[in-house]
């Protein structure tokens, strides 16, 4: 299958982020995208592929023109500021503030962001759309009839909302991709997040609509990040009311401790949707060993994920999202998509 990796993800790379009330070296960083194309060349999984040129429109189909410009000039006015050295935001809005649009870079920050640890750099705004052309190429190799590929994406995407950035994330590259496909003629478009931590973005942008499904589990947001999205009350909106399936699992879940049976439920609410395509934002920070996250799959649990997703047989477009056991990472994500190969 296609592996679509561009390098200027380097572009992306924080000096720290605001973690457990310190500053810290950023978890999401270079290395593990060179983790993770390397064993999947080793593991023989795939081709890599450069992304093509796909401009701004497509983004623009899942965020707002102001957020864009926005997020294309933050370094430009931050630098202009006065200041050399990468942008965290301080304050945002709290209830019975004004919700509106400030004017000085520190006010656009906090405007449009939900969190201090995505910090913006001189290169974030080139790795982000890089990160959106990896996932519009792979969407474009899903739609021309493979039945499989991997978007390598980093920046990650599944945080990022409409207008709103946080999470590591800037632009949803999963969301863009799902766009993609049903701009590309799929009718129905699904999403399976199996990201550690809610998807809150990718939620946001489809929670009205009927055409686009989003399931996901993760962490139970009453005790992990993002704290304020991802309940399993949270069942869409509007047109969109019944097209979003939240299974929050307690810190501590393992595959036969839940992981699976939840996998189980997401995949029949899949099958009863009958997507004509399917995109995975996929996270292994699920792994025992992840540094930030409390789940404990182990290294075996994850070709049996791939080949229950396979087992859908829908046309898969895998997004990558989080991880970051920087020493298993690439294995867990060779052995996702070795699994659905062999599925
Ligand atoms: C831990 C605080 C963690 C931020 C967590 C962000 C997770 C990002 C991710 C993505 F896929 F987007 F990369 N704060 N005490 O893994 O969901
Ligand atoms: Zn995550």
């Amino acid at each position: 299958m296609d592996l679509i990796y561009s390098d200027e993800h380097r572009l992306q790379d924080g000096a720290a982020e605001l973690i457990d009330g310190r500053l810290q070296p950023p978890v999401e960083c270079p290395m593990r995208a060179d983790a993770i194309r390397e064993a999947l060349l080793t593991a023989g999984i795939g081709t890599l592929r450069e992304p093509s040129e796909y401009g701004l429109g497509p983004v623009l189909r899942v965020h707002d023109a102001d957020y864009v410009e926005f997020l294309s000039r933050a370094w430009e006015l931050w630098s202009a500021s006065g200041r050399t050295w990468h942008a965290l935001p301080l304050n945002w809005v709290g209830r019975g503030m004004s919700p509106v649009r400030p004017e000085s870079i520190d006010g656009l920050l906090g405007y449009y962001s939900f969190d201090a640890g995505t910090p913006i750099t001189p290169g974030t705004w080139r790795a982000a759309r890089a990160a959106a052309n990896v996932a519009l190429t792979g969407a474009t190799a899903i739609l021309d009839g493979a039945e499989g590929a991997f978007a390598l994406c980093r920046p990650p995407g599944h945080h990022a909302a409409a207008d709103c950035y946080g999470g590591y994330c800037f632009l949803n590259n999963a969301a863009i991709a799902a766009q993609g496909l049903r701009v590309g003629a799929m009718d129905r478009v699904a999403v399976l997040d199996v990201d550690y931590h809610h998807g809150n973005g990718t939620q946001s942008i489809f929670y009205a609509r009927a055409d686009v499904l989003f399931v996901s589990i993760h962490a139970d947001p009453a005790h992990e990040f993002p704290y304020f999205s991802g309940y399993a009350r949270e069942t869409g909106a509007e047109a969109g009311e019944g097209c979003t399936l939240n299974l929050p699992l307690a810190p501590g879940t393992s595959w036969e401790g839940g992981y699976r049976a939840a996998l189980e439920a997401a995949l029949e609410r899949l099958r009863g949707f009958a997507p004509d395509g399917l995109v995975v934002s996929l996270g292994v920070d699920t792994f025992e060993g992840d540094p930030i996250s409390r789940f404990r799959l182990q290294a075996q649990d994850y070709p049996k994920l791939g080949r229950m997703i396979r087992g859908l047989g829908v046309p898969t477009l895998f997004v990558m999202e989080g991880g970051y056991a920087l020493e298993a990472l690439g294995a867990n994500v060779a052995a996702v998509l070795g699994g659905f190969l062999e599925g």
